[in-house]
């Protein structure tokens, strides 16, 4: 049990590493109850390091068991070994260090490092997990060039796998055999990958632009053969498109994946040894949702492109980490949005943003993009770091435009490739690139907080002038107290009767008019600043931050009317869907003032109307379409509702409760005749225009069953008649939420019955259910818990019951009597001892205690309960702090 309090590392204090490990061979004996890891490694002292300077390799849980140095095996007292790290006091300036570690995979509750996930092994390394395969300079700094024996038992480890080509196989006495493999690209431990299994293959082939064949192989359990074609077909489009739009091709003849039913998170980019979660990979109509089909193809994508920004152009340490994952989001999210529609791409990402990161950025875990402090980096795997990392970067590919902001990764890549780099770097080489000075932009990655934009606009009918003035502010965030303007590009236009007007700005000549003059990205950069356009010869509605063109908070006082005319036909999707949340959120806060009042709720019939509108609309995407007849979630309503005060849960749910009963109602006609449309039984597709159907017509479903018991015979019906997951699972949703409990239970316990081998079927099937807004959910939770069907040490599961209870779940997570939070507790205190980063990522909701009115007290006594357990890990320990402090 750790007795210090774990320490506090700072970006100030990066130093260079003082050897390099050149070469690294490392062999595997795999077994049951134990491995041993021989490490061969060529250490050289780096220039204009001190020879005094010692050598101080990381290494955690590992049982020592020799070491030689050049042919010489060290005596006890010759070296010091404690938790963390193995210390050689004098070494030469070149020398080869040979240790031999027995590990114990078997047992290895963590995922990191070297584990077992059912019948296999397989390894976590990312961030500091290579520190519990063998003695190390993990740190991303230190590349190396990879050899790794990999031996086992023959029958049941059929396949053994690991970064790079494959070079030798041998079978051995004993019924084993072993394979080393050979990466010819030097790399950062975190990208090391080793895998050992019984396994059955899906194979094909990729060309490269360069003419070279490229051997795919995604490796899987057998009886998911039948799940990998969606997730083969990604990778190509993904190869594809990279060479494309980014000009990178792939490197190497063999790109391999290998699913995991256990795994901390989605998947990993191992050096073309991709390991992923096997929720993130496979897929069949059967078992996968259009989500599900969707986070398949932009995963597999994400993964892929990290072979570029991550693999071959790494982090030089952890504060960099959005380096990699900021820009890869970007590209992810550019892939997915040529792959189907950029407008729903961008819906969902900055719904995403808006609900989770600006709540991160407004709690007591805010942090930069680029942190400058952390005690655990497992913790830092955030919101912040990825969504509003990739927002920064998309920022910059606005400012620059996409010619000039390719000439900037091409430049980046070319001047980095192989090395270990920064965030600036990746500026320097837009600036170099582009001749664009983003000077001041780089407060966006050393300033936390979500900026707040005020808005306001005034029309002189004589002058013919429209004035904008815009202020902007960033609030205080834990540890910063004074905030900076920071570079806003603020995509904009001018609504008008009968569409958007030309824009001019006092002072342009009319020459200087781009081909669309409707359209502008305007840059803020000071606390407030006026733009004044001229020639407008009607009051405009200003249809601002199109494209979400910032990660900032914007305000301006539309009024309803503002609102319905951007809903009803700017010329920005996004926008358009912006102000139909923005109206649905007014309506949604009047009820809830209403019914704290004791009046009856009276809906705003400018909503009805707008959503009728909307319905009606045969120009908008069906996907579009849904989008803006789905109210907003109530996590964003209360992030809304925190922001100004705190957030009332169960207000905010009866609220938005019985705004949806009144569009049910007041529309049913619509919603009949929309699912009498778009209802189909065609086999299945998961193309954009048969997931766009699919997403309407269970929108309508949804608004059927709330409103009628009619409309939940018919869900019953789709639950039963259904030949794809989409739409069993959404029949399923709406029996569950509007059902009677008789039809609830019997069509749950029917849909475990048929899927109970289908482990993400039934994962799906407990996730539904923990989010239940019944009187009776934390028992049911609890229930789920002692099923069969559940485990504590698959993340899966965890993420499925406690996970979706947490934070999909507010009114029960929020109960009055505190039993939610009690609950979380408990089990984060449970899973500390097993599995610290996932005990860490399912606290999130109770750091947000300073939000909630009237259960603050309770939540942070939970918090101070678990701040009083001894022997937490340094990842509960941080997050438990911060939210305290
Ligand atoms: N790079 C990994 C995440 C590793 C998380 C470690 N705790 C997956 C990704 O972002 O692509
Ligand atoms: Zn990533």
């Amino acid at each position: 049990m750790r007795e210090a309090q774990p320490a506090t590392i700072y970006l100030k204090d990066y130093e260079p590493p003082a050897y390099r490990i050149e070469q690294t061979q490392l062999h595997f004996a795999l077994h049951e109850d134990y491995a041993l890891v021989t490490a061969t490694l060529s250490i050289a002292r780096t220039a204009g390091a001190p020879e005094t300077q010692a050598l101080v390799l990381h290494g955690q849980a590992l049982k020592l068991e020799s070491i030689q140095l050049d042919g010489n095996t060290l005596g006890e007292g010759t070296y010091v070994i404690d938790e963390a790290s193995l210390t050689l006091e004098a070494v030469p300036g070149e020398f080869e260090l040979r240790t031999v570690v027995r590990i114990e995979p078997q047992n290895n509750t963590s995922l990191e490092g070297l584990y077992k996930s059912r019948t296999m092994f397989c390894t976590q390394c990312e961030a500091e997990g290579f520190r519990k395969i063998t003695y190390f300079l993990d740190r991303p700094d230190v590349m190396s060039i990879y050899t790794v024996t990999v031996e086992a038992d023959a029958a049941r480890y059929p396949v053994l796998l690991s970064n790079g080509n494959c070079v030798a196989t041998e079978a051995l006495a004993s019924g084993r055999h072993s394979a080393t493999w050979h990466d010819p690209f030097p790399k950062p431990a975190y990208l090391f990958a080793l895998v050992a299994g019984d396994l059955s293959v899906v194979e094909d082939s990729f060309t490269t632009c360069s003419g070279r064949e490229v051997d795919l192989k995604i490796f899987v359990e057998p009886k998911d053969l039948d799940k990998c074609d969606h997730a083969m077909d990604s990778l190509k489009r993904s190869m594809r498109w990279d060479e494309e739009t980014f000009g990178r091709e792939y490197d190497l003849d063999i790109f391999n994946i290998v699913a995991v039913d256990d795994f901390n998170m989605g998947a990993m980019e191992n050096k073309s040894l991709n390991i992923f979660n096997t929720s993130c990979v496979l897929a069949s109509p059967d078992t996968t949702t259009d989500a599900g089909y969707q986070r398949v193809e932009s995963i597999v994508a994400h993964e892929y492109f990290h072979n570029w920004s991550g693999n071959r152009v790494t982090c030089r340490d952890w504060f960099q980490l959005s380096l990699k994952e900021g820009f890869t989001v970007f590209r992810d999210a550019e892939f997915s949005s040529d792959m189907g529609s950029r407008t729903v791409k961008r819906v969902e990402d900055v719904t995403v943003l808006r609900t989770s990161q600006f709540a991160e950025d407004a709690g007591p875990m805010a942090h930069p993009v680029r942190p400058d402090s952390f005690i655990e980096i497992s913790n830092f795997y955030t919101v912040t770091v990825y969504e509003k990392g990739a927002e920064v970067v998309r920022m910059i590919h606005t400012l620059l435009g996409a010619e000039s902001f390719r000439r900037g990764s091409d430049l980046y890549f070319q001047r980095h490739d192989g090395q270990a780099v920064t965030c600036e770097d990746f500026v320097l080489a837009m600036e170099d690139a582009s001749g664009v000075d983003l000077g001041l932009f780089r407060r966006w990655y050393s300033q936390a907080g979500t900026p707040e934009v005020s808005a306001s606009g005034v029309y002189d009918e004589e002058a013919q002038t429209y004035t904008l003035t815009v202020a902007q502010r960033t609030p205080p965030t834990p540890g910063q107290t004074d905030k900076q303007p920071v570079v806003i590009p603020l995509a904009m236009g001018l609504l008008g009767d009968a569409g958007n007007l030309p824009l001019r700005l006092e002072g342009e000549l009319p020459d200087t008019e781009t081909s669309d003059n409707t359209h502008r990205v305007l840059t803020v950069d000071s606390a407030e600043q006026r733009f004044v356009f001229t020639g407008v010869n009607e009051a405009p509605v200003p249809s601002l931050l199109r494209g979400f063109s910032a990660p900032v908070r914007l305000d301006y006082p539309y009024t309803r009317k503002d609102l319905q005319a951007l809903i009803s036909h700017d010329a920005d999707g996004f926008v358009r869907w912006d102000a139909s949340q923005q109206l649905a959120v007014q309506v949604i806060m009047d009820v809830q003032a209403q019914l704290d009042a004791g009046s009856e709720p009276d809906v705003d019939p400018l909503l009805i109307d707008s959503v009728a509108a909307v319905i009606a609309d045969t120009s908008l995407d069906p996907a579009m379409v849904a989008m803006m007849v789905t109210l907003p979630g109530e996590n964003y309503l209360a992030e809304l509702a925190s922001h100004t005060g705190q957030a009332d849960v169960d207000g905010i749910h009866a609220a938005r409760d019985s705004v949806r009963e009144a569009l049910a109602s007041a529309l049913s006609e619509q919603w009949q005749s929309l699912f009498g449309r778009l209802h189909s039984v065609e086999p299945y597709q998961a193309s954009g225009p048969e997931i766009a159907r699919r997403s309407l017509c269970n929108a309508a479903l949804g608004y059927l069953s709330a409103d009628s018991v009619d409309g939940v015979e018919l869900a019953l019906a789709q639950y039963h008649g259904a030949n794809n997951m989409t739409d069993r699972l959404a029949g399923l949703q709406a029996v569950a939420y509007f059902g009677n409990d008789v039809q609830r239970d019997a069509a749950l316990a029917d849909c475990f019955d048929k899927w109970h081998h289908e482990a993400l079927v039934v994962n799906q099937w407990l996730q539904l259910q923990a989010m239940l807004p019944l009187e009776d959910a934390l028992s049911r939770v609890q229930a789920l818990m002692a099923h069969d069907a559940f485990d504590l040490r698959n993340p899966n599961k965890v993420r499925a019951v406690i996970g979706a209870f947490a934070s999909g779940n507010p009114v029960n997570f929020h109960r009055r009597d505190g039993a939610g939070y009690r609950f979380l507790r408990e089990q984060v205190a449970v899973l500390d001892g097993m599995n610290p980063q996932i005990a860490s990522r399912l606290l999130g909701p109770l750091t947000k205690w300073r939000n909630y009115q009237g259960r603050g007290d309770m939540m942070r006594a939970e918090l101070e309960e678990l701040a009083a357990v001894s022997g937490l890990s340094p990842d509960v320990f941080e997050v438990v702090s911060r939210s305290l402090a």
